[in-house]
């Protein structure tokens, strides 16, 4: 069987954290098709390491069916590694992500972890970041006031259509964003009342990137 993209670069993710893998150690998981295809490659070895965080019920879900132990990162003092897919890339390892509404649980995980390692299909590298709308995560009764900031910072918003969050918020999508200040852009987005947290990760952006495409896997960092 032909191994697609995103099975390679989740493969790429497992060699890279395998002979670093102990017996204690909890790994953070994130969320989406990419980080799917991890934690089916990941079930092999899971006798390996302790167990996972995961970012969204989602991925909890897969990861308990695949037999692998879950941890409440309340019980956890810092992860080792965080692994987790991407909507975009910039040169600088900034992403944006949330495209699958897991962003706030994804980005506490990633703070927690020592080493983000970020697998994806290799059209997600891009030079400037926003051609992918930019998810935010709100405080529902907070919405259209959002959505007026988000304007005014030059943004076309849209209200996700009946998506509730793990949380219980709701997403706007930020489209129309040349993000050529990714730091300074998530401080001002995240500085809006009612927001919850932005698919803008720069502040903590990946360490390594994994791109993968059918002529093979490059690794960035
Ligand atoms: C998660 O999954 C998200 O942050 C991002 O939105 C998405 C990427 O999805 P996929 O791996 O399915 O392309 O990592």
């Amino acid at each position: 069987m032909n191994t697609s993209p995103k099975q390679a670069a989740a493969q790429a993710a497992l060699e890279l954290i395998l002979p670093q893998l102990k017996r204690e150690m909890v790994l953070g998981i994130g969320t989406g098709s990419t980080a799917n295809c991890f934690i089916d490659l990941l079930a092999a070895h899971k006798q390996a390491f302790a167990g996972a965080v995961a970012s969204s019920e989602q991925s909890a879900a897969r990861l308990a069916a695949q037999g692998i132990a879950l941890y409440d990162l309340n019980d956890l003092a810092q992860l080792d590694f965080y692994i987790d897919g991407a909507d975009e890339a910039d040169p600088n390892l900034c992403l944006i992500k949330g495209g699958g509404g897991a962003l706030t649980r994804e980005k506490i995980v990633a703070a927690t972890a020592k080493t983000f390692v970020c697998i994806a299909e290799a059209h997600k590298r891009v030079e400037v970041l926003g051609a992918f709308p930019l998810p935010v995560e709100v405080i529902p009764m907070a919405c259209a006031y959002v959505m007026r900031e988000l304007t005014q910072l030059g943004a076309k918003p849209l209200k996700r259509a009946d998506v509730v969050t793990d949380n219980g918020n709701w997403i706007i999508d930020a489209a129309g964003l040349a993000i050529t200040q990714p730091l300074a852009l998530e401080a001002q987005v995240n500085a809006i009342t009612g927001v919850v947290e932005s698919g803008l990760f720069a502040s903590r952006r990946a360490d390594i990137l994994l791109l993968a495409s059918h002529t093979g896997v490059v690794h960035l960092e």
